[in-house]
């Protein structure tokens, strides 16, 4: 098992590579070596000023190191998780993000190292976060102390009830033991039956009573990820009843959320019970949605939604601010990945361009995790990461789809 894994890695090392030599006739070459100079940077600063610290472990950028070619540095965090990370704290962590950080970034680095040391910890870890799903909706609470399974906080976001179908798919995947996957459908489910007449959820929801606390309905921060599963589930497991749920969920969006504009389409936000709009405000979170509207057959949405952060009835920008988020570039080049349309590729490298101004003492995980990753696949010459072959997590960790098989997947996720 684990030879197949340093195939697999040993055939992706060979095509990263591949962008620094001029004979491929790559014309983004030059950006794809920019990209990983930047990369080495960022990681080699975080490790001298910042190691462990600024929001969370360092695993989040293990599969952008291994992806643009750093394999030292991606070594080296390999035996730093095997040598000294330990679970066993008495810790109150947030569910939502240290499954899509920690959780996906171990999974990930078990199926790109095939060390089985790596998944020991993702199993653990895992199981320290599995009695945050025993809730009376089956919705995980908000907090879990990692030492005492103590969990707290009972209302969510809907972003933060269905985002672990795909982390807690590949730890059922990896172990033979449903449960994971089970936990994570059976929240996803419980919004989803959740949703009112229109076909719509809010944004936020009592775990305990099944209430909605916010009925505000959008595809914005909050609920984005929720949906990005269902279809991501889907396209990594091939679970029928996710695709039903998406189907039906991105109708009901499709249908309520957009307005024209001045020609343009726009996203606010709705009343999930009664459709009536209630704000005209979107922001760059947003931008994570052309990406899965382009991958699930919806191009023409997809592109028309490829342009905004605004007021759009104001016209006017509210947060002028950039905390390097990956959002916009990701859907840049999953567009550019489905149309080869030079338009995407001009805004990749314009994203890339951008001189900032003031600065914040803060980078989040994801920059390293996501924000590098997408740009590098857009600009580098490689072909074992494409959307045929990868599944990419929320927080961009490559799931590959091509290495998982089909029957195992039924069995060991329990999916009919
Ligand atoms: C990332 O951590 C994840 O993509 C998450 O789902 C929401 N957005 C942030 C980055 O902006």
């Amino acid at each position: 098992m684990k030879m197949i894994f340093r195939l697999i890695l040993l055939v992706l090392l060979a095509s990263t590579i591949s962008c620094g030599h001029s004979e491929t006739g790559n014309p983004n070459q030059q950006l794809a070596i920019r990209v990983r100079h930047d990369t080495k940077r960022s990681w080699d600063a975080y490790q001298k000023y910042a190691w462990g610290k600024d929001v969370l472990l360092p695993i989040d950028a293990f599969s952008t190191l291994v992806l643009t070619g750093l394999t030292d540095d991606a070594d080296q965090l390999v035996k730093y998780v095997t040598d000294s990370l330990s679970f066993d704290k008495d810790l109150k962590v947030k569910v939502f993000e240290v499954n899509i950080r920690v959780l996906g970034g171990l999974l990930s680095m078990y199926q790109l190292s095939g060390d089985p040391t790596i998944l020991e910890k993702a199993v653990d870890f895992g199981n320290r976060l599995m009695p945050a799903f025993q809730s009376t909706t089956g919705i995980p609470y908000y907090w879990v102390n990692l030492k005492t399974g103590q969990a707290e906080g009972s209302r969510v976001n809907v972003a933060e009830a269905g985002t672990y179908l795909l982390e807690m798919g590949m730890l059922s995947y990896f172990t033979g033991d449903p449960a994971y996957y089970q936990a994570a459908k059976r929240s996803s489910r419980a919004v989803f039956d959740r949703r009112s007449e229109l076909g719509m959820v809010g944004e936020v929801i009592d775990i305990e009573s099944g209430e909605w606390i916010n009925t505000s309905s959008h595809i914005c921060a909050g609920i984005d990820s929720y949906y990005e599963y269902l279809y991501k589930g889907w396209m990594l497991f091939g679970d029928p009843d996710l695709k039903e749920m998406w189907d039906k969920s991105i109708e009901a969006v499709l249908k309520y959320i957009p307005e024209e504009v001045e020609g343009r389409t726009w996203y606010g936000r709705v009343d999930m019970n009664t459709g009536e709009r209630s704000s005209s405000v979107v922001t760059l979170w947003d931008t994570f949605m052309p990406a899965i509207l382009a991958v699930s057959g919806h191009m023409e949405e997809a592109v028309a939604l490829q342009l905004m952060i605004y007021d759009y009835a104001k016209d006017s920008i509210l947060n002028p601010g950039y905390e390097l988020n990956p959002e916009i570039i990701e859907s840049a080049w999953y567009l550019w990945e489905l149309t080869g349309e030079e338009r995407y590729m001009d805004m990749l490298k314009g994203y890339y361009d951008v001189v900032s101004k003031a600065k914040s003492d803060y980078m989040a995980t994801y920059f390293l995790a996501e924000t590098l990753k997408y740009l590098y696949l857009a600009f580098a010459d490689q072909d074992m990461y494409t959307l045929e072959t990868v599944v990419f997590s929320t927080e961009a960790h490559p799931f590959l789809k091509a290495a998982l098989d089909p029957e195992k997947i039924r069995k060991h996720l329990d999916i009919n």
